[in-house]
C-alpha cells in the first residue's frame, strides 16, 4: 500500500513558500500553538459543553498517547466516520498531534462506501460515534473491521455496546507533550471527491495547503476571535471544514458552535443562544431557512454573514437572504480538490447575488476554455481548469483519473462550465460532466448504475440529473429490464439501499424504459445516452399537464 502524497514542482512549491501561502506549519503545530495564544477563550460548543482552547489541544494531547498506545505508528491512515459533535475535533487533532492521518467518511456513508475508503487509503482504524440520527454505527464498523484485515481497531465515540471496541474516552489517559514532527508538505489527510466516475477517490491535502487555504477563508470571511461559527453542515465535507468552516473558526480563535443536523428549529436555537455570527449552508437549506425565518422565536439578530454554496444559488433566492436574514451572503463556489471562490463583504449586492465569487488566492490561476482547449473570451462560457497554491497535482492513486483530470502541465479539470465576468468573479453555469449534485451531495452517475446492474432482472441503467425546484437536482434512473418479470420500482429501491450506500444515492425516481436508443454503428456513448434520456425526459414533462 502507498503512502499517500501530494508533490507540486519545486518551482512552484518555492514559489507558495515565498509569497507566504506556505509557512511550514503543521496541523499539530497550529493546535498547540492556539492553545496558548486563546487558552481560556471557547473552542467549541456540543450542547452543555464547552471546551477552551487549551482543553481542547489538552484533549488532543491525551488522545494522540492513546492513539500511539493503541500501536498506531505515524503516517498511519485512520479513517474517522464522526457528526457534529465535540469529538470530531479533539479526535482529528488527536490523530494530527500523533503524526497520524485522518480519512474523513461522511456520517451518511454506509458499508459499501467506508469498505472502499478503508480499503483504498489502507486505513488500520475506525473511529465512529455509537448512533446518530438514528442510525447505529457500531454494527458498520464491525463489518469493516471483519472484512478488510489491515482495520484492527474500532474506537467509539459514547457507548461501545456489546462489543471490544475500544472507548473513545478509554484514550484519554496521559498525554503526548509535543505534536510528532511531520514535514509541512506531506499529507495531512484525506478527503473524498465528489468525483463524477466510480466510487468516491481520495484527495490528498498537506498541511501546508490546506492551513493556506482555510486562513485566508477566515480572512475573507471577516473571522475574529469574536465571531462564532455555527456548523450545521456534516464537517467531514470540505465547505464547513474548511471554507472557512470549523478550521478556519480556530485560525482565527473564534467559537465553534456545533449542530447536530442544519434544519432551522436546531440550529435558529443555537444562533440564538451563542449568538452565531456566521454559518455556511447548501442552497436547498439556505431556501428552507429563508421560509422558516419569519415565524421563528428565536432572535437571529447575531447573524452576521450566510455562506452558501456547494451547488448553484439562483438570483432570486440570493436576493432575498439580505431582506429576510439580515446579513450579508456569502457566495462561495468551490472544490474539495482546493479552488475555493468567494464574492467578498464588500462586493455589491450585483456582484453578491449573481455571482459565486472569485479565488481566494493571487496564486490560483483559473483557465476557462472552449471544447478544442482554447481560451473564450471574457464573458463566454468554458470548462474550468485551475491551479495553485491549495489545489492538489493529483488524487491517491488512481493513475487512470489522474491522466483524466489533470492536464500534463498541473491543471485540475473541475467539470463545470463557468464565465469569467470582469475582476475575475465566476458565475457557474453548469457541469461538463455526468454527476447529479443534490442538495450539494455529488453522486455518480456510474456508481448507481453500477449498483442497479448488480440486479438481476436489470439489462442496463443509466442515471441522470433531472432539475427539482427543492433540490437543485435530483437522480433519475432509466432501467432496462432483462428477460422475464420486470422488476418494480419499489423492489429497485430497496434493492439499491441494502446494498449499503448513502441514502442520498439511491435514485430519488426509476423509469422503465423497453431499450436504449443506440445508433445505426451499435451503441452510442454512455454521456450521449444520459443526454439523449435527460432530453426525452425533460420534453415530456414540459409536454405533460402541470
Ligand atoms: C464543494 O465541494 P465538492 O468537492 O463537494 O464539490 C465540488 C463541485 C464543484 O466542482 C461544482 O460542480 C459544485 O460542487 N459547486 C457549485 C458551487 N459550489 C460547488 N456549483 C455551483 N455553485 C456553487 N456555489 O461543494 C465545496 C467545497 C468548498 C466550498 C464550497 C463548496
Amino acid at each position: 500500500m502507498s503512502s499517500p502524497e501530494q508533490i507540486w514542482p519545486e518551482e512552484f512549491a518555492r514559489r507558495y513558500r515565498e509569497r507566504g501561502y506556505w509557512r511550514g506549519e503543521t496541523f499539530g503545530q497550529m493546535l498547540a500553538r492556539l492553545g496558548c495564544e486563546h487558552g481560556e477563550r471557547t473552542a467549541v460548543v456540543d450542547g452543555d459543553r464547552r471546551w477552551t482552547y487549551a482543553e481542547l489541544a489538552r484533549r488532543a494531547r491525551q488522545l494522540a498517547q492513546g492513539f500511539a498506545g493503541l500501536g498506531l505508528d505515524p503516517g498511519t491512515r485512520v479513517l474517522v466516520q464522526l457528526p457534529n459533535r465535540a469529538e470530531f475535533l479533539s479526535t482529528v487533532f488527536g490523530l494530527f498531534h500523533a503524526g497520524l492521518i485522518p480519512v474523513y467518511a461522511l456520517p451518511a456513508h454506509r458499508e459499501t462506501e467506508v469498505l472502499h475508503l478503508a480499503r483504498k487509503s489502507g486505513a488500520r482504524a475506525h473511529v465512529i460515534a455509537d448512533r446518530h440520527e438514528g442510525f447505529d454505527y457500531r454494527p458498520l464498523a464491525r463489518r469493516v473491521l471483519d472484512e478488510v484485515p489491515e482495520v484492527s481497531r474500532v474506537i467509539v465515540a459514547g457507548d461501545v455496546g456489546e462489543t471490544n471496541f475500544t472507548p473513545l474516552e478509554a484514550l484519554e489517559g496521559a498525554e503526548m507533550a509535543e505534536p510528532v514532527a511531520r514535514d509541512p508538505g506531506s499529507v495531512a489527510f484525506l478527503q473524498i471527491s465528489g468525483g463524477s466516475t466510480g466510487l468516491p477517490k481520495l484527495i490528498p491535502r498537506t498541511h501546508d495547503d490546506y492551513l493556506y487555504s482555510f486562513r485566508a477563508s477566515a480572512d475573507i470571511c471577516g473571522l475574529t476571535p469574536d465571531s462564532v461559527y455555527l456548523a450545521a453542515l456534516p464537517v467531514a465535507h470540505n465547505f464547513p471544514m474548511s471554507s472557512p468552516g470549523i478550521f478556519g473558526a480556530l485560525i482565527a480563535g473564534a467559537r465553534v458552535v456545533m449542530s447536530p443536523n442544519p434544519s432551522p428549529e436546531t440550529a435558529f436555537a443555537l444562533i440564538a443562544r451563542e449568538g452565531v455570527t456566521i454559518t455556511g449552508l447548501v442552497p436547498p437549506l439556505a431556501l428552507v431557512w429563508l421560509q422558516a425565518a419569519p415565524r421563528t422565536k428565536h432572535d437571529l439578530s447575531s447573524l452576521e454573514v450566510l455562506l452558501v454554496g456547494g451547488a448553484k444559488f439562483m438570483p432570486d433566492a440570493a436576493a432575498r437572504v439580505r431582506p429576510v436574514l439580515g446579513c450579508t451572503l456569502q457566495q462561495v463556489f468551490g472544490m474539495a480538490e482546493g479552488l475555493v471562490n468567494y464574492t467578498r463583504l464588500d462586493d455589491s449586492e450585483e456582484i453578491i447575488i449573481t455571482t459565486q465569487g472569485r479565488p481566494i488566492s493571487p496564486d490560483d490561476e483559473v483557465l476557462v476554455l472552449d471544447d478544442e482547449g482554447n481560451p473564450v473570451p471574457e464573458g463566454e462560457p468554458g470548462h474550468l481548469f485551475t491551479r495553485g497554491p491549495y489545489t492538489i497535482r493529483g488524487y491517491h492513486d488512481e493513475p487512470a483519473a489522474n491522466a483524466r483530470d489533470f492536464t500534463p502541465d498541473g491543471f485540475y479539470r473541475t467539470g463545470d462550465i463557468v464565465r469569467r465576468l470582469p475582476g475575475g468573479y465566476l458565475e457557474v453555469r453548469g457541469r461538463a460532466t455526468d454527476h447529479i449534485n443534490r442538495a450539494g451531495e455529488k453522486i455518480s452517475a456510474e456508481e448507481v448504475e453500477d449498483h442497479l446492474l448488480a440486479h438481476p432482472s436489470v439489462f442496463d441503467a443509466a442515471v441522470v440529473s433531472v432539475p427539482d425546484r427543492f433540490l437543485g437536482e435530483r437522480s433519475c434512473a432509466f432501467v432496462v429490464a432483462a428477460e422475464g418479470e420486470p422488476p418494480s420500482v419499489r423492489d429497485l429501491k430497496a434493492f439499491v439501499r441494502a446494498r449499503g450506500i448513502a441514502e442520498f444515492k439511491v435514485p430519488d425516481e426509476i423509469v422503465l424504459v423497453p431499450a436504449f436508443e443506440t445508433t445505426a454503428l451499435g451503441k452510442i456513448s454512455r454521456k450521449a445516452l444520459r443526454a439523449a434520456l435527460k432530453e426525452r425526459y425533460l420534453e415530456q414533462k414540459e409536454g405533460s399537464p402541470a
